[in-house]
């Protein structure tokens, strides 16, 4: 009250959109429970997908995946339940998070979180709309469900039967930052930090979120794949290192030690051979050592 009796003293037209920005609409979004969803080969749809509600902006091209990305403004995300085989999602719009292009249809975006190959169904309606700033007031309920999706840039869908498909796509999908991602994993702020590790697997939160696995539940998968090929006069050391390809862009380095207590960065020694956004390959042409351990650091 405070705030608006200011406002009101000295301009009166933003008293308008302090009262607006208390206004706030709820969007419910998803898919049906127990509906036939699939990967691109015939799978079912697990856990490591994550759907977003957002929408594009104007370079919006749907011509051009590459540019998807970069172009995507996302409003909520969610993880599949896979219990259920379904996701949904109420989210709550205000002036804060309001797309920035409010003309820019709504949009549901699905990609998988992990995985060597983009995996996505990108879907719409043109009846579904956001919220304007002066209009914050959606009917009540306002759905947003795959099941009356009928533009699908990606994926397929078959509104007779319930089924929805992912489909291979060019990869880009959406980043997510390390904030982001916990929130999905810990959502009403509780307390994890970025080097706690809740599964007690080894892996903290942030290798996690670097690897794209789940914090929750021990990740089995070693995050580094180490051959060794002994070569006449030196050893070539190819050190694999497996990324997920939402997470932000990470600073790593590979460390070595011979007693695994004093560690040094070895990462200047390696020559990148092979990289893509699920994995990076590198090498070193290192010379003979009785026995070397390797480890992965990364950083903010
Ligand atoms: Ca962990």
């Amino acid at each position: 009250m405070k705030i608006c009796y200011h406002v009101l003293t000295l301009l009166p037209a933003l008293a308008c959109s302090q009262l607006l920005a208390e206004q706030k609409a709820i969007i419910e979004w998803g898919s049906d429970a127990y509906s036939h969803a699939t990967d691109s080969s015939a799978s079912n749809i697990d856990e490591s997908f994550i759907f977003e509600l957002g929408s594009f902006n104007s370079s919006f091209n749907p011509s051009d995946r590459s540019t998807w990305a970069a172009s995507w403004n996302s409003v909520d995300r969610t993880t599949f339940n896979e219990d259920g085989n379904f996701f949904q999602q109420t989210s709550t719009l205000d002036q804060s998070n309001i797309p920035p292009s409010q003309n820019s249809r709504p949009y549901i975006w699905g990609y998988r979180n992990r995985d060597g190959s983009a995996e996505w169904i990108l879907l719409s309606n043109p009846n579904w709309a956001w919220p304007t700033p002066t209009n914050l007031n959606l009917p009540i309920p306002t759905r947003f469900l795959v099941s009356e999706a009928t533009t699908i840039e990606t994926g397929f869908l078959d509104p007779t039967s319930g089924s929805w498909a992912t489909q291979q796509a060019a990869d880009s999908s959406p980043k997510i930052s390390l904030l982001d991602w916990k929130k999905l994993y810990f959502p009403n702020g509780e307390e994890s930090e970025d080097l706690d590790d809740p599964d007690g697997d080894g892996l903290s939160n942030r290798l996690e979120y670097f690897l794209g696995s789940n914090p929750l539940q021990i990740t089995q998968e070693q995050p580094l794949e180490l051959t060794l090929e002994k070569q006449a006069s030196e050893n070539k050391i190819t050190v694999k290192i497996f990324r997920s390809s939402s997470a932000q862009s990470t600073q790593f380095s590979i460390q070595s030690s011979t007693d695994l207590k004093s560690w040094s960065n070895d990462h200047q020694n390696f020559t990148l051979i092979n990289e893509s956004p699920h994995f990076i390959q590198l090498e070193w042409l290192a010379l003979p050592e009785r026995t070397k351990y390797f480890r992965l650091d990364v950083g903010d």
